[in-house]
């Protein structure tokens, strides 16, 4: 088969196949998954990744995060790797492809490869980092974050999901604290192929986004404290209510993130009451709020404004308010050169194309700290994600596929 350019395609049933494989591990209760980071099914579902690369002739190595790294040798033994990462973890009610599709495409780049029996200068090394959701341990992209050096390994392995065990124990739980040193690894480059979780490449009808930025994050937890009492024979005018306190912050962030449009986005997913009793009124109330935005100021003065107005919300009603930032990342520019091989490869096959913003966070966020890195993305259905009905098409997915495999292939060098 001669090599040309736009001859050479990924294996879209092979890859589809192993992404139905993999979703069976962790099922969800509605089609999707929960295969929440270091539980029995993440651990099942890194060996079932593991057993792959292995069959497609990698070698592991894993670091004290218990991130994979899955390598096929290059001819040159002093050129730093291409990695091709993403997660195998999942929200609680997360969906197929989420990670997921990034991951088993960087798999699915070897493995063509390997069927074309094509040689690369450069190494490339499939990743699997650890806790990207953040859901169970916050903050989210956790080992790519360490790897970056925006956290600790013991500030990480110290962190507690909501029954109180730590990501540390969990970790050694299943096996996986791997000896490489977070971070030691040098990248030539790095690619993230990600389903867009959001709504314009489909209303768009683009098939491949190349992704030129990324947001930036706060996720400001609040800790309310209010006193407990009786919902029924309290007297409203008695009542130090950290709910209420803590419906007037959610109604201003809302506000806050309308003031800052177009581009900026606010809201709580998780809230805790304690002791949540229907007939007590709480003691204390935890919640955080996700606020992003790509612009830098927009970013640090939604901060600082629902940190000083939640403070006032908080006092009115005599309510205690303490703040912690448990996830941040500046907003990103992904590296023009590699932004550019999306493009051109995009158009070598002939898939329509878009410029995009990627408006969740990704591992790619981090590895642009360290490397050059960028990202491709592929539609999904209705936009969209972190649901269980999140759906893509196979066509939408090989299509990402054979774009990553042509930046890769054009990053790592092949070798005639
Ligand atoms: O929060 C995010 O953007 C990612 O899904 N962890
Ligand atoms: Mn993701
Ligand atoms: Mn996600």
């Amino acid at each position: 088969m001669t090599l040309s350019g736009e001859n050479m395609r990924i294996n879209g049933d092979r890859l589809w196949e192993s992404l139905m494989d993999m979703a069976r591990i962790g099922p969800g209760i509605a089609g999707g998954n929960n295969r929440q980071t270091l539980t029995d099914a993440d651990k099942q579902g890194r060996e079932l990744f593991q057993r792959w690369c292995e069959e497609a002739g990698l070698s592991m190595g894993v670091d004290k995060m218990g991130t994979m790294f899955m390598t096929r040798p290059g001819t040159d033994p002093g050129a730093l790797p291409v990695y091709v990462g993403s997660h195998l973890d999942t929200q609680p009610t997360g969906g197929k492809y989420d990670g997921v599709l990034g991951v088993l495409s960087g798999l699915e780049v070897v493995r063509t490869l390997n069927d074309l029996n094509i040689r690369t200068r450069h190494p490339i090394v499939v990743t699997n980092w650890t806790n990207e959701e953040g859901a169970r341990f916050a903050p989210a992209m956790m080992a790519s974050g360490v790897f970056a050096g925006a956290h600790s390994l013991d500030y990480a392995y110290g962190r507690t999901d909501m029954e109180g065990k730590s990501f540390g124990d969990e970790l050694k739980r299943i096996g996986w604290v791997g000896g490489e040193e977070v971070g030691a690894r040098k990248m030539h480059a790095y690619f993230e192929y990600h389903i867009e979780q959001g709504p314009i490449l489909e209303a768009e009808d683009k098939q491949i986004g190349v992704v030129t930025h990324c947001q930036g994050l706060w996720w400001l937890e609040f800790t309310l404290t209010g006193k407990e009492a009786h919902t029924g024979s309290t007297p409203m005018a008695m009542r130090v209510n950290a709910g209420l306190a803590m419906a007037r912050i959610l109604e201003m962030v809302q506000e806050v993130a309308m003031a800052n449009q177009p581009g900026a986005v606010g809201g709580v997913g998780q809230v805790k009451f304690s002791p949540n009793s229907r007939n007590v009124l709480p003691g204390t109330v935890v919640f955080t709020v996700d606020i992003r935005t790509p612009d830098q100021h927009k970013l640090d003065t939604m901060r600082a404004t629902i940190e000083a107005r939640a403070a006032e919300i908080a006092a009115g009603l005599g309510v205690g308010c303490a703040v912690e930032a448990v996830g941040h990342f500046d907003p990103v520019t992904f590296d023009p050169t590699l932004v550019g091989r999306v493009r051109a490869a995009a158009e070598k096959l002939g898939y329509s194309h878009m410029n995009i913003i990627s408006g969740a966070g990704h591992d790619a966020c981090w590895a642009a700290k360290m490397a050059p890195a960028t990202m491709i993305m592929c539609p999904c259905v209705d936009g969209l994600s972190h649901n269980e009905a999140e759906d893509i098409s196979r066509e939408w997915a090989s299509a990402g596929a054979d774009v990553l495999f042509h930046a890769v292939l054009e990053t790592a060098e092949m070798v005639e």
